[in-house]
């Protein structure tokens, strides 16, 4: 076997990875692994182009789960003020807005267990008016139904995201209100209602290297691997369980990003939460490791991203560009 066909065989999607074989992949020198998942981005997409996604919180706080990481639980007094599920009207405002600013996908996140039939139908009016302006349409409502799924389908919903946030033998020191067996039950109406999956999780939760492979295995051994695959680096807040955590590594950061590019070879694998506390070269170094996805708009849902001018810089240095757009930088797609 010649080194090409080599690229090209470890560049085909697989299903059967174990844990071993991706805690060896994050051992690998570093500039082996990042030269490895560079390459397989290029068999898979330009690497010049990034998915551009905003995000918007169509219900803050009061959430009644425990997730360790979160700001929006009611069992954590993290300062946040509540709020009820916003009027379809300003939520199509704010996505007229993120269009404007270059979004091409708008995420709806609702600080929600799961959702009630109750309220299906205004979130479906929101996902419609969204989908009407030509935006890309997710949203991220917690658990929910196999009919449920169909419905938000129909309304015109294109991905939906559930996070399994880290791995299974550790999900259990971060949340204990729901199970994983539960995510991967709302992931599979999911995929059976015809929805792309955005499936990802978070680093910095203080889990170990052996977590962060069970992650990575988890979502490659899905029966399809997700669509897009956001890796978020914890937003620390204070008041939750794991705001004092220690800061991940830039460089371990980088061998999540390149090890999902390489077992999830044709995911959009996003660089999301965290990006306020990165430098622009850990940013550059995730999109050579395969990232090619950010948020963009100077809020996620209840922390802080840097904003369009500081993005449109970078993307403008690096020479980059948004996924399928024909001019080179975000400040041009876009106009002023
Ligand atoms: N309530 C729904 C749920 O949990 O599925 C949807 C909203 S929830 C905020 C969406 C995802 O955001 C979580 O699964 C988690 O991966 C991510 N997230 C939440 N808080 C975070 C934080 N402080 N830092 C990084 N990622 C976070
Ligand atoms: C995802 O993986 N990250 C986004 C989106 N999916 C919903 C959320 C990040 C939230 C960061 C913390 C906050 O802003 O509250
Ligand atoms: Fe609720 Fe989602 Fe936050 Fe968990 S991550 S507390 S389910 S809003």
């Amino acid at each position: 076997m010649n080194a090409h066909t080599r690229m090209v065989d470890a560049a085909e999607p697989r299903h059967d990875w174990t844990v071993a074989e991706i805690e060896a992949l994050f051992e690998l020198p570093f500039t082996e692994l990042v030269f490895r998942a560079a390459e397989v981005h290029r068999r898979w997409f330009d690497p010049t182009e990034l998915q551009l996604s905003q995000l918007l919180s169509i219900k803050t706080g009061g959430c009644a789960e425990n997730c360790g990481y979160c700001s929006q639980s009611a069992s954590f007094d993290t300062g946040l003020t509540a709020t009820k599920l916003m009027d379809t009207t300003a939520v199509i405002a704010a996505a007229m807005e993120a269009k404007a600013g270059g979004a091409q996908r708008f995420c709806m996140g609702a600080a929600w267990r799961d959702i009630k039939d109750r309220d299906l139908p205004k979130v479906c009016a929101m996902i419609s008016g969204v989908k009407a302006l030509g935006l890309e349409t997710c949203a991220t409502l917690g658990m929910m139904t196999g009919p449920q799924a169909k419905a938000l389908k129909d309304a015109g919903l294109d991905y939906y995201n559930h996070n399994l946030d880290t791995g299974p033998e550790y999900y259990p020191s971060v949340v204990s209100t729901r199970t994983y067996q539960d995510r991967l039950d709302t992931l599979a109406h999911v995929r059976d209602a015809g929805l792309n999956t955005c499936c990802g999780g978070i680093v910095g939760m203080g889990e170990t290297r052996h977590d962060r492979a069970g992650l990575l295995q988890a979502l490659a051994t899905l029966p399809k691997h997700p669509d897009s695959l956001p890796v978020n680096d914890l937003m620390p807040t204070t008041g939750t369980p794991l705001g004092g955590s220690d800061p991940v590594d830039g460089l371990e950061f980088v061998r999540m990003v390149a090890v999902a590019r390489l077992v999830c070879p044709k995911a959009v694998v996003r660089l999301s939460a965290g990006r306020e506390h990165m430098s622009r070269e850990l940013q550059a170094l995730c999109f050579l490791a395969g990232a090619n996805s950010i948020f963009i708009g100077g809020k996620l849902l209840t922390t802080a991203n840097p904003d369009r001018d500081t993005d449109a810089a970078l993307l403008a240095d690096l020479g980059m560009r948004p996924m399928g757009a024909a001019s080179a930088v975000l400040v041009e797609a876009v106009g002023d």
